[in-house]
């Protein structure tokens, strides 16, 4: 039986991007956050094409197979809307029973939590220090500083995204 050798690319975090063949770059608009941020009237005055974050994602599996992991790094922008900070969309899994792993790279934030029932928590981000997201959990990450806060996350490559919960429901205890 002839055995194969399989390649495995090589990926490199440099300078708050994860570089290398496959990684996949993806980017928020302030315009694509739109309903998210409490004060219509601040954020109706900033522009709409003003980069809110970008992520960067290495994903190995097509979406949906079974027993991969996705990683990659965030980096969100310093900012505000009114006196809400920057933030991303936020979501949970589409498989719900997903926990995830977040780790603070740079910056200063926090990540909001919160379950399908309303449990919530608030978790501070300074470089150095881990979050781990339980499983049935939304989260979405807050930047307070006026540096980009920089996060590296990995989750099961399977998990899904659902944004439509929070975009319908927002998050009921801020
Ligand atoms: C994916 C993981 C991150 C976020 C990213 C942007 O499960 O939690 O890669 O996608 O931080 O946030 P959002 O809410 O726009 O996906
Ligand atoms: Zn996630």
């Amino acid at each position: 039986m002839e055995h194969k050798k399989i390649v495995i690319p090589s990926l490199s975090f440099f300078q708050d991007e994860l570089k290398g063949e496959g990684v996949v770059k993806s980017r928020r608009t302030l315009g694509e956050l739109a309903g998210i941020f409490e004060n219509q009237d601040a954020y109706s005055q900033l522009p709409l094409d003003q980069l809110a974050y970008e992520v960067y994602s290495y994903l190995p599996e097509r979406e949906g197979t079974p027993g991969g992991l996705y990683f990659g790094i965030t980096q969100l922008y310093p900012g505000k809307v009114g006196d809400e900070y920057f933030m991303t969309k936020g979501h949970f899994h589409t498989i719900l029973d997903t926990g995830e792993v977040y780790y603070c790279l740079s910056g200063h934030g926090y990540m909001l939590l919160e379950s399908p029932e309303g449990d919530w928590s608030l978790q501070e981000m300074t470089p150095g220090e881990a979050v781990y997201v339980p499983k049935r959990y939304a989260h979405r990450s807050i930047n307070i500083g006026d540096t980009p806060l920089v996060t590296f996350f990995v989750f099961r490559g399977d998990a899904g995204h659902d944004y439509g919960t929070i975009e319908t429901k927002g998050y009921r205890n801020l």
